[in-house]
């Protein structure tokens, strides 16, 4: 994987937190700033990685195997890395995505169990030295993210978890944010909408800041 110039934002949280919301708020600040990019998601952000994305979000009667629900996350990302994030950070576009591997560690790693080693060695397999510049991390109190999920949409495969299952996601992405707090930023996203994207503004800024 060549070496990039543009700048690789991710978003993440738990359910409901508001991801959807603030991409669009940050799509118009890039935009203010006058900074080329592109706003995607994971799963999908491509034809083939949004039917993969499909395959995985779907309820369905059949236990789906967590190292098929692994692979499936990482097939989707490589499509998407080959063909949307890599091309664009090459041509000096930022990149901002809704979801990327933290959700992997946080929902097959913290959620499922799977072990973080093996999470590891596909992120390095898909990914090679290619990681974000910057997290922000969404932070809810589950019950409160769960609340606003449901009132958006029915339950997905995923929503259909019990109330531990994402109390440990929520967990794992606090642990990470302590392990390496220099590409992290949390967000206290039980505030009003206005108070969040002011948060997040001024991380930005600081980000542009950093870029310049
Ligand atoms: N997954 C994904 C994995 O297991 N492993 C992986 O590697 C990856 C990449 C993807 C699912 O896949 C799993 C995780 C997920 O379960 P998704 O659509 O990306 O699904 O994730 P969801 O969390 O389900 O997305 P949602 O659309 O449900 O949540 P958002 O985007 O966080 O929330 P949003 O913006 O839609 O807001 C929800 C509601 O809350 C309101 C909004 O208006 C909306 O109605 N809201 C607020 N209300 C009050 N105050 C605020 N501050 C508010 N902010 C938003």
């Amino acid at each position: 994987m060549s070496s990039k110039i543009g700048k690789f934002i991710t978003i993440e949280g738990v359910e409901g937190v508001g991801k959807t919301t603030n991409i669009d708020f940050i799509r118009q600040w890039l935009a203010q700033q006058n900074i080329s990019h592109v706003a995607t998601r994971e799963p999908g952000g491509t034809p083939l990685a949004e039917s993969i994305r499909e395959l995985l979000l779907s309820p369905r009667d059949e236990t789906v195997d967590e190292n098929t629900e692994l692979l499936m996350m990482f097939a989707a990302r490589a499509q998407h890395l080959a063909e949307v994030i890599v091309p664009a950070l090459e041509q000096g576009k930022w990149v901002l995505c809704d979801r990327f591997t933290d959700a992997t560690y946080a929902y097959q790693g913290g959620g499922r169990g799977v072990s973080m080693e093996k999470i590891a060695q596909l992120e390095t397999l898909v990914q090679g030295p290619l990681r974000p510049d910057l997290t922000l991390v969404l932070d809810i109190p589950v019950d409160q993210g769960l609340a606003r999920a449901k009132s958006r949409s029915a339950p997905d495969r995923f929503e259909q978890e019990k109330i531990a299952f994402f109390e440990r996601v929520r967990e794992c992405y606090l642990v990470r944010v302590k392990a390496e707090p220099q590409r992290y930023q949390v967000i206290d996203a039980s505030q009003s909408l206005d108070r969040v994207q002011a948060d997040i503004g001024s991380v930005l800024e600081r980000c542009l800041g950093c870029a310049s």
